[in-house]
């Protein structure tokens, strides 16, 4: 597809119609403006690492679904590099940082995709196809933090459509649901742990994650009040990433939340991370309360990482996969991090666009 078009499809929320059967290609190529996901965060928030995560989580998915059941993760990387990302981390590495964008493309495109499989004489064919698109989800964060300068400056209809005219930008506004990617160091109060400031080389960002995140959300907002084709938020999802290095700040998480705080136990409740987000992200808390959407959902993410012997820096810990008893197919390549949690956001990203939520 043209670039011209697929700006002209992105503007105006126009959908061609499309084959029952489509191939890989064309289903990378074709938006479907109700599924889309965008995940979003400043300069050196977690992203790339979240992301190659969630993909080796999603690799970890497909080995384990059953013959009968389909699950594909479709990535089309563009310039961006993220299978390389993941790679590192296997291989016990942060990944490197993302590159900012030199033309007006958008990378990555990801599909997730479910499906039921039935032989029907003879024939394979699947049944119930659920599609996701995550748009826009491994931008540099200088490119996001542009979009937030020029979002917090929205003012009217005119000034939207100029603003949403950039292909970044047309995607995020066609967006129904975000995946915000926080920095756990970045949260405030949360002492002794202390905060990380946000990176401010472009002008008009604050050093506070809290009020980059509300002006942002504010932003698209306002933007989605002014233009009607723009499809409202219908899902909001909260990733804290580098959770791991919350652990000295157990005490004071403990007084906000009222139960014992271990950064890897997965069990902790969406109504604790709802109450440390109110409390260390007031404004963007508050904003987001405020859309009333039924279902906002947490997630932690960490790495175990160790002290290098050679260097005495953190290095990422990789899981071992020819240690006596181990399954080696179950821990192929693996290192240890919030898995469960992973796997638990792929799944909302299934609800979602099974338009569950
Ligand atoms: N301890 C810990 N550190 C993390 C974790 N995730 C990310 N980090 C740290 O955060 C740094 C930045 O992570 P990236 O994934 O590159 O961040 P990004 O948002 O993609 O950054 P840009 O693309 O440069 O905007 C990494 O190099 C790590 O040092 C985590 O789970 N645990
Ligand atoms: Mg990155």
């Amino acid at each position: 597809m043209s670039p011209w078009l697929q700006t002209l499809k992105d503007i105006s929320g126009y959908e061609s119609p499309q084959p029952k059967q489509a191939q890989v290609g064309a289903i990378l190529d074709v938006p479907n403006s109700n599924n889309n996901i965008t995940m979003i965060g400043t300069q050196g928030s977690g992203k790339s690492t979240y992301l190659a995560m969630l993909l080796i989580a999603a690799d970890r998915l497909v080995a384990k679904t059953p013959a009968d059941k389909v699950f594909q993760c479709l990535l089309e990387e563009k310039s961006s590099n993220l299978e390389h990302c993941k790679s590192a981390l296997r291989d016990g590495h942060y990944p490197p940082k993302t590159k900012k964008l030199v033309s007006s493309d958008v990378n990555p495109a990801l599909k997730l995709r479910w499906a039921n499989l039935t032989t029907v004489f003879g024939r394979p064919i699947t049944t119930g196809e659920v599609v996701a698109n995550i748009a826009a989800a491994d931008l540099a964060g200088e490119d996001l933090c542009q979009l937030i300068e020029q979002c917090s400056n929205i003012r009217n209809l005119g000034e939207a459509e100029k603003v949403a005219s950039q292909k970044i930008v047309s995607i995020i506004m066609n967006t129904s649901a975000f995946i915000f990617i926080v920095k756990s160091t970045r949260l405030q109060g949360l002492s002794p742990t202390p905060i990380e400031q946000e990176p401010t080389s472009v002008e008009g960002l604050s050093v506070y994650s809290d009020a980059n995140f509300k002006r942002m959300l504010d932003g698209i907002i306002r933007y989605k009040r002014l233009n009607r084709r723009s499809p409202p938020i219908r899902s909001i999802a909260f990733v804290f990433t580098a959770w791991d290095m919350l652990a000295p700040s157990a005490a004071g998480i403990e007084t906000v939340t009222g139960q014992s705080f271990n950064p890897e136990d997965e069990t902790i409740s969406q109504e604790c991370l709802s109450k440390l987000t109110m409390a260390c992200l007031p404004s963007t808390w508050a904003a987001v309360k405020s859309l009333g959407i039924p279902n906002v959902v947490y997630f932690p993410s960490w790495i175990k990482t160790e002290k290098d012997p050679d260097t005495g820096e953190p290095r990422i810990k990789k899981v071992s996969m020819f240690e006596p008893g181990r399954d080696w197919v179950d821990n192929v390549n693996s290192i240890h991090y919030s898995e469960n949690f992973c796997w638990k956001q792929i799944n909302w990203i299934k609800e979602y666009a099974a338009g569950a939520k």
